[in-house]
């Protein structure tokens, strides 16, 4: 059967955590407007009939600004080695410009087969694909683009096809149930951050993690426990995060809790308690205790 790994590779907000999550067909990583909402190599895993395809999304490509950026670049560039296929996802709402094309042939050099996605295409007039196309082709990017749109499902199958087509023969490396390696633990917290993401503005959302104190199912029932730290890096964004009487965490506690419960498929008692450690971003130690940076989590 065909079976092999597809890095997952772009910059920030190209959307690559998106078109994962389509290609896969469940919600492996979360996705905001924000950049640097993915800060792990995440697996998303597609079990077909004759084929496994295991995704690697990524951190993105990033000029690395702290310790944290630093670690996520890291990651973007081990993981796009020792693939079977490079997925490169570029945002085509924004044109194609020189950089975009010494970016796609950097990642052409690594030596493995690459096919750009050539996603957005719904908040694009259709006329700029051919000629972005061209422009591509002319600067000498010598592989397959497909446009797709992961919002509106445009064109995912043809890509899932050419991708299927382009991976070698081989055995499966997981069993056929499993669609991540990440643990529902690992996704609970990812789902909390996403809220946040979405739902503070500008600094705030970049400087928090959150940890995963507590993730226990009740005994004899269907519901889980969970307590969660959510840790930011300054004091005044702490009073922001709570928000008047609490009123700000308490929204976004239940927005959370409403997700979680459809993920789990139960009911979730949702704790959680704000806390500063001051510019944690630049602290290995912190980044590590968080557990950026490691491979599992
Ligand atoms: N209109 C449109 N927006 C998209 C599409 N794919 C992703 N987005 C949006 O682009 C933003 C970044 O997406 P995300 O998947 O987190 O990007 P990543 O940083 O590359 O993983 C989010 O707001 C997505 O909803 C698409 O096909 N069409
Ligand atoms: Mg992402």
């Amino acid at each position: 059967m065909k079976c092999g790994t597809v890095a997952v590779i772009g910059r920030a907000n190209a959307g690559k955590s998106t078109l994962v999550n389509v290609l896969v067909g469940e919600k492996v990583a979360i996705v905001s407007p924000k950049p640097q909402t993915t800060r792990d190599r995440i697996l998303g895993v597609l079990n077909e009939e004759g084929a496994q395809i295991v995704f690697v999304d990524t951190p993105g490509i990033y000029r690395s600004q702290n310790a944290l950026t630093g670690v996520m670049m890291h990651t973007t560039e081990t993981s796009a080695k020792d693939v079977d296929l490079i997925l490169f996802v570029h945002d085509g709402h924004k044109g194609v410009a020189d950089t975009d094309i010494s970016l796609m042939k950097k990642y052409i050099a690594y030596g493995a087969p690459m096919l750009i996605a050539y996603t957005k295409t719904d908040i694009m007039p259709e006329e700029n694909i051919p000629a972005d196309a061209k422009k591509l082709y002319e600067e000498g990017v010598c592989c397959d683009v497909v446009p797709v749109s992961a919002r509106r499902g445009k064109n995912i199958a043809k890509l899932k096809a050419l991708i299927r087509e382009m991976l070698p023969e081989g055995e499966p490396l997981f069993p056929e149930d499993v669609v991540s390696d990440r643990s529902e633990r690992f996704m609970v917290g990812e789902i909390m951050r996403e809220k946040i993401l979405l739902k503070y503005d500008k600094e705030i959302p970049h400087g928090v993690a959150v940890i995963v104190n507590t993730f226990k199912k009740r005994e004899g029932k269907e519901m889980y426990d969970v307590d969660l730290d959510i840790v930011c890096e300054k004091s005044n964004h702490k009073a922001i995060l709570i928000g008047k009487q609490g009123s700000a965490l308490k929204e976004t506690l239940a927005f959370a809790r409403k997700e979680m419960e459809a993920f789990l498929g139960c009911k979730v008692f949702l704790t959680a308690y704000v806390k500063v450690k001051d510019d944690w971003r630049d602290r290995p130690e912190l980044m590590r205790e968080f557990g950026y940076g490691k491979e599992e989590n």
